[in-house]
């Protein structure tokens, strides 16, 4: 039967019947940020700055201020982010459908590959054989690429070398593909972008953020625990910040699975 009645879900979540996985990093200033070249801009880490802590500046009271950029952390990347989706309608995070922000997750285990090869690039085989064994993925569902890479240390993370960063990805055609003949709502990863880490290097250059945006779909970052989730079945809650004309924005990003 149609679940028509809010509160079945929450009693489903207090009884342990549904889980609730946090997939989100903790914002904080020794978070890697992703590094460009030089003589582009570049984004700070976050800087948390305390306004009062129960003391003169604020005797009875906590708080502080913070400064990020909106592709810091575990975070979100709308359409316009990228040239490609740059004149699309509602491509921005104050604009796009709240409908997406709650969608089915296709976790594909990459664990193996990404611990043999830091350039690990995920190909269009590699998918259709988790097909096989998982059934098709429908439109307006979440590719998230599990490789255990939140599992790193934060020096290893980035994985800068003199040539740039190494870090996992998917391809160019599997990017396109799952974009034009899947339908996927997005894709997420566990590294510091939805590409690889020489994917400048590719044709188009960062077909992630290519491919995605340019088709109004979304990106997801700095997740983590995704080897918590099933190949199918869980539900993804990721709510971007409303930001006005915002480009992307950390956020608290939760999956709920089937309990035990
Ligand atoms: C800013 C500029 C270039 C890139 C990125 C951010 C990301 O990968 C991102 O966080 O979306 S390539
Ligand atoms: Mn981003």
């Amino acid at each position: 039967m149609a679940l028509t009645d809010p509160t079945e879900f929450a009693v489903a979540i207090a009884s342990g019947a549904l889980r609730i996985v946090d997939l989100t990093f903790t914002l904080s200033p020794d978070f890697p940020v992703m590094v460009l070249p030089p003589e582009l801009g570049q984004a700070a880490p976050v800087r948390i700055r305390t306004i009062s802590r129960y003391d003169d500046a604020g005797p009875g009271w906590y708080w502080n201020e913070i400064s990020l950029s909106e592709h810091t952390g575990t975070h979100f990347d709308a359409p316009v982010h990228w040239h490609t989706g740059k004149d699309l309608p509602n491509g921005s995070v104050d604009t796009l459908p709240i409908e997406h922000m709650v969608a089915p997750a296709c976790v594909i285990d990459c664990s193996a590959e990404a611990a043999a090869d830091d350039d690990f690039l995920l190909t269009r085989e590699h998918v259709l054989a988790w097909e096989d064994q998982h059934g098709k993925i429908e439109p307006g569902q979440w590719v998230l690429m599990r490789t255990d890479w939140s599992k790193r240390n934060f020096q290893d993370y980035a994985n800068l070398k003199e040539d740039g960063a190494h870090t996992p990805g998917p391809d160019v055609d599997v990017m396109k593909w799952l974009v034009e003949e899947r339908g996927i709502l997005g894709f997420g990863t566990e590294t510091i972008g939805t590409d690889s880490g020489q994917a400048t290097h590719l044709n188009p250059p960062l077909p992630a953020h290519h491919y995605l945006h340019g088709a109004g779909r979304y990106g997801l970052q700095c997740l983590c625990n995704l080897d918590q989730l099933p190949p199918r079945g869980a539900i993804v809650f990721a709510a971007p910040l409303k930001i006005l004309n915002g480009s992307g924005s950390p956020l608290r990003v939760l999956a709920v699975t089937p309990g035990q």
